[in-house]
């Protein structure tokens, strides 16, 4: 069934669980040393392998276009994810990353770049373990080249580069069922713009329930109820790193983040990231908020808008006030910044949140993976702290 997937250090359905005891690595030393000094996995005959420097313009350009046409689309084929240059550079130029990372497939005669594969080094807690992995994100095969086995191919060969640098862990994100999944999220969406939302065909009015009435069960007050919420700022760095890790610290499955890291993630970005404190008189950082800009491109052609502008959210820590108050300010946030609809997934506390600020729930699962790494039973939404790009 899993011609791929079998063969890899996963976890495989039907694996009988073998309890806490057997938590850690699956393959331990041998295989994967081999693996590490071995050549790059064959491509077909004209394609090549390449390494995409993200720094440099004109490959900024060829990834940013190949996501843009080729990338991840919902079950029905009405929108297609669509980040943004500026937005790809925040992903792929985190503290320590490196160039090898980031594999591309080019079509030799051409140069054209046609397939991509990306990692970024994280430090990751699981189940208090500290643990140096990769992220691995933006799988992405040119619809032309689909299924001819060039996923399996990109997975193994950055594998090997991951490996070459001796790390043996990865953590990755997928709407599809692989095995074997440690986690399911959901993401649930806020309406925004109600009639735009309608319009584009993202969300359905209730049957009992007219235009006007849904403005007005979405309408938001103008401005933050919290009057000492601001943006974030330089300054804010070592204090937000502290109250970001303790919160963390709580979760089964949490990133590790240093003050360069949170300066890197977390500081505002134009177009990118949006992140706000709560400083209280004495000069103390007791809330934060973030979200980041995913907009996603409106393939269908049955209105006039090109593009649904999503807010994700994305680490989010209340200490002098309850969370859904906070986040019905992040709503407020969003909203104040354009955005049509305010995402989130039922990670963390997220969950206590969802039904009193009006999110509904989307469809279709995101299953969290770890690679090279065996749990003894699979994780709560709750217990992960892990959100990828
Ligand atoms: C997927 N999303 O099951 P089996 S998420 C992993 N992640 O293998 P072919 C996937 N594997 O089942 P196609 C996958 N989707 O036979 C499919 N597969 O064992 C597996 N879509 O390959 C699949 N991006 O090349 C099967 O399929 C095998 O031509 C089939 O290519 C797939 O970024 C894909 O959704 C997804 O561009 C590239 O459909 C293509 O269809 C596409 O014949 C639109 O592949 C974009 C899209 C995926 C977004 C993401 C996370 C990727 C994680 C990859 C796994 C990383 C493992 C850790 C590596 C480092 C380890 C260390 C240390
Ligand atoms: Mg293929």
């Amino acid at each position: 069934e899993h011609a791929f997937w079998e063969t890899q250090p996963v976890r495989q359905f039907g694996e009988k669980d073998e309890g806490e005891a057997a938590e850690g690595a699956i393959d331990a030393g041998g295989r994967a040393s081999e693996r590490a000094e071995s050549a790059p996995p064959s491509l077909p005959p004209g394609y090549e392998w390449c390494s995409c420097d993200m720094r440099d313009e004109e490959t900024q350009k060829e990834v940013y276009e190949l996501l843009t046409n080729n990338y991840v689309e919902d079950d029905d084929a009405m929108f297609r994810f669509q980040y943004s240059k500026e937005f790809l550079k925040w992903a792929l130029c985190s503290p320590g990353y490196h160039l090898e990372w980031h594999v591309g497939v080019r079509l030799r005669v051409t140069n054209t770049l046609v397939a991509i594969i990306t990692g970024v080094p994280a430090r990751v807690s699981v189940k208090g373990k500290e643990i140096d992995m990769a992220e691995i994100n933006f799988l992405c095969v040119h619809k032309k080249l689909r299924s001819k086995r060039i996923a399996p191919t990109l997975i193994r060969e950055i594998t090997r580069r991951v490996n070459a640098k001796d790390v043996w862990q990865a953590a990755y994100t997928a709407g599809v069922v692989l095995p074997k999944p440690i986690a399911r999220a959901r993401y649930w969406h806020r309406s925004l713009d109600i009639k735009k939302l309608v319009e584009i065909g993202f969300t359905r009015l209730s049957r009992d329930s007219s235009m006007s009435r849904a403005v007005q069960v979405y309408k938001l007050d103008p401005k933050p109820k919290c009057d000492a919420l601001r943006r974030m700022l330089d300054e804010d760095v070592p204090q937000v790193t502290a109250l970001l890790s303790k919160y963390l610290s709580s979760y089964s499955l949490a990133p590790v983040m240093s003050e360069a890291d949170v300066r890197h993630w977390l500081m505002p970005r134009d177009g990118v990231v949006f992140s706000y404190v709560v400083e209280n008189e004495n000069g103390k950082i007791t809330d934060f908020i973030s979200f980041y800009n995913l907009p996603s491109q409106i393939i269908h052609e049955r209105t006039k808008h090109k593009e649904l502008k999503a807010a994700y959210s994305y680490y989010n820590v209340a200490t002098s006030m309850p969370l859904v108050d906070l986040m019905a300010d992040a709503l407020i946030l969003a909203k104040c910044n354009n955005f049509d609809v305010f995402n989130t997934l039922d990670l963390m506390e997220n969950a206590s949140f969802l039904e009193q600020l009006k999110f509904g729930k989307g469809d279709g699962n995101l299953h969290y993976y770890l690679y090279n790494w065996r749990l003894s039973a699979d994780l709560e939404a709750s217990q992960v702290a892990l959100v990828l790009t």
